[in-house]
Parts: C-alpha cells; structure tokens; sequence
C-alpha cells in the first residue's frame, strides 16, 4: 500500500443507522453504524477528520428533484400514504420504495454528507471526502427507485461543478447507475461510468451502447458484466477502462459510488469480487491524486458490507489495518473467523478475457472521439 497519506473528511450522523425500511426489507441503514463502530474501533477516527454533516435542506434536495416530489417526501407518513395513494404511486414504487417512517429525515442525512464532502474539497480543505450513507444512485429527478428516494450523488456532483469543469462519476455497484446517467445524460461536464450485471437484472439499462446524446454524446460509460466476475477480471476491465478514461477526459474531480453488493456472497448480487478486490478500485482511483468523494450505495449482507467499507477507510487513509477484527459492539456478526477479509467463492466466472477484451475496445472506441 502507497505510503503517502491524504487528508481525509469523514462524513457520519450517529442518528442514520435508526432508520428502518420495514423488517422484511433488504436495505439496512443499521449497516452504516456498524462501519462507524469498526472504524473507530480500529482507531481510524485518529487519523481523520470525523464531521457531523448539516442536513440537506429542501432547497438544496431541489437543485436537482422537482419541488413536488421532495414535498411529498417531506409530508407523506403511515398515516396519510393511503390518502396520498395517487402521489404515493406515482412518486414511490411498491414495495423497493416502500413508505417509513423518518424518510425524508434519512434521505437528508444522505445527501447532506455527499454535499458537505463536495464542498470541502471544493475549499482546498481535504484530499478525500467519504459519506457511507450516500451512493444512492437509481433515484430520478421526480421519483424514487431501488431504494433511493434522494439522489446524494447528483447534488454532490452539481456542487463539485460550482468549482470543477468536468467531473467524472465512477460506480461499482453491481447495478446499474442509471439515475446519475440519466441526470447528465445531455452533458459533456460529467462522464458517468458504470460497471454493472446486466441481462435480467434490475434496473435492465446500463447497454454498452448507451454513450449519452448531444452534447452529453460519448459521456456516458456502460460496462454491462455477466454474473461472477472474480477479481483478476474485475481489475483487468475497471484499470483498463478507468485509465482510458482519465487520460482522455481529465476530470478535476472524482465521484466514487462503491456499492458493496458486487462482493461474493451478497444477498442480492452476483458477482464474487473479494473485499481486497473491491478495494483494489478505491486504491486505484486514489493514486490519481485528484480530489475524490467516495460513498456507498447497495450492499446486503451487511457484515461484509461492514468489514469492506471500514477497509476502504483505511485504504483512503494509506493504513493497513489488523486483519483481525478489533472487539466491538457488533463483535458476534463476524464469527466463526472473526476476520476482516471477504474472501472470493467458487462460483463460475462467466466474464472470459476475450468478452472483457470486446468490451475493452469497445469503450476505447468511444472515448477516442473526446476532443483533448
Ligand atoms: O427487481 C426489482 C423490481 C421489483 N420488481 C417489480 C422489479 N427490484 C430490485 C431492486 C434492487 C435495488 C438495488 C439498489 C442498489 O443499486 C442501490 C442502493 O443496490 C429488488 C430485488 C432484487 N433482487 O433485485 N428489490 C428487492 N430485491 C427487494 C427484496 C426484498 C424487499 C424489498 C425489495
Ligand atoms: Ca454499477
Ligand atoms: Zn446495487
């Protein structure tokens, strides 16, 4: 691990893992105080800036969301949903999007750390900005989807431009990031990329073909994975086309949503990235040296969850953490081994190096078009 240390703002509101989704819900907010737990078990809060951030305010979520729908998340509750049933269908989408208690309070806590990480940076006052309970990225301008009601991603990015001309936005979750593509679809200011399953998969965009139109034309990155990608494979595509990238388009600053649903073993996904795997992208994107906020996003067997996003705290801080888990409050989740590590399975890897090599040349065909 490089030696050079970068000064790290850290973005946690203690009240964010009392929110629930409902019990049979598979996104758990309880996962972000976890990593706080191991992160500060670990000591890593002695080598960081750790920051309670304000919460977003209604003026700052409609920058990018139509005022009607962050007023109605602001109104809506158990009480009135059914009262508000036409809004409620038509805004929130059944049971991915289901309607709790505190969810505009949540969505707040999620954005306000992505905005007050973009700001910081933009003030010269960190190298790296991290916000675990952001990454939201399949909420759209006037609707939620796939557990995202706020997109903290999209207000992150439209702050780093008050400062960056061009911005790019990396996304390792094993979805697609389709609301942050389509919010700068049209433009050539923000290169998305994501690195998705695709094929029977939610949310079903995500085509390599989808490069973005007018001026946003070949500003748009889709990596579409088969199921199983283990990391050698992970690593061979994500360098490849991340390098192309940032020699052609040279962003200012770096947007990374590191969904940790794209790890072996995970509730919902299907790739078998292990956590040294998945980590191996945030120490990549750090070695630019260009200013970078790293969030979270999906991720659903939350230990795993726990223990890769702590690891790629310190990953940011340089520090190379006891691969022993400290005792903690959450100590019991992690038995029998009670170890850091996610290790890979032995599922079949459906990603040869011929299909990488095609989507490889693919892309780099792409980005040849961009004018330096
Ligand atoms: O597949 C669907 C929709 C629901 N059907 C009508 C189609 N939804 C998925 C949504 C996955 C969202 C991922 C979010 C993220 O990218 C960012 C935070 O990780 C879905 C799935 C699934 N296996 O794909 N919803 C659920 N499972 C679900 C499970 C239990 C309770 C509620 C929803
Ligand atoms: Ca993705
Ligand atoms: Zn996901």
């Amino acid at each position: 691990m490089t030696a050079t240390k970068r000064r790290v703002a850290y973005y946690y509101d203690n009240e964010v893992g009392n929110y629930t989704f409902g019990p049979n819900h598979v996104m758990k907010p309880q996962r972000m105080r976890m990593v706080h737990n191991l992160v500060v078990n670990y000591g890593m809060h002695k080598h960081m800036e750790i920051m309670r951030p304000n919460r977003a305010t209604f003026l700052q979520m409609t920058q990018f969301h139509t005022d009607e729908y962050i007023d109605f998340l602001k109104t809506v509750c158990a009480e009135n949903a059914k009262d508000l049933h036409e809004h409620t269908a038509k805004y929130l989408s059944g049971e991915d999007c289901p309607v709790w208690e505190g969810i505009y309070e949540f969505c707040s806590i999620s954005a306000g750390g992505s905005i007050a990480a973009a700001n910081k940076l933009n003030h010269g006052e960190a190298d790296i900005g991290i916000n675990w309970s952001g990454g939201l990225h399949h909420a759209k301008k006037n609707e939620a989807s796939g557990f995202c009601y706020v997109n903290d991603n999209v207000l992150g990015i439209l702050e780093l431009l008050r400062y960056h001309q061009r911005v790019v936005y990396i996304d390792i979750d094993v979805h697609h990031g389709d609301g942050v593509e389509e919010a700068f679809y049209l433009s050539d200011r923000v290169m998305t990329v994501s690195f998705h399953k695709h094929g029977d998969f939610f949310p079903g965009t995500g085509e390599i073909r989808d490069i973005g139109i007018g001026k946003g034309r070949n500003y748009a990155v889709n990596v579409p994975l088969r199921d199983g990608i283990n990391d050698e494979s992970y690593k061979f595509i994500f360098r490849s086309v991340i390098q192309n990238v940032m020699d052609h388009y040279r962003p200012g600053a770096v947007w990374l949503q590191c969904g940790t649903d794209s790890l072996a073993g995970d509730r919902l996904g299907c790739f078998n990235l292990s956590m040294h795997g998945h980590a191996a992208c945030v120490e990549f994107m750090r070695s630019f040296n260009v200013p970078l906020v790293v969030v979270g996003g999906g991720g659903y067997t939350i230990r795993n969850v726990a223990r890769t996003w702590t690891y790629e705290t310190a990953v940011c801080l340089g520090i190379e953490p006891d691969p022993m888990l400290p005792f903690h409050d959450y100590y019991e989740y992690y038995g029998p081994d009670y170890r850091l590590d996610v290790p890979s399975n032995n599922m079949d890897n459906h990603n040869d190096r011929k299909f990488l090599e095609k989507i490889r040349n693919r892309i780099a065909d792409t980005l040849r078009q961009i004018p330096h």
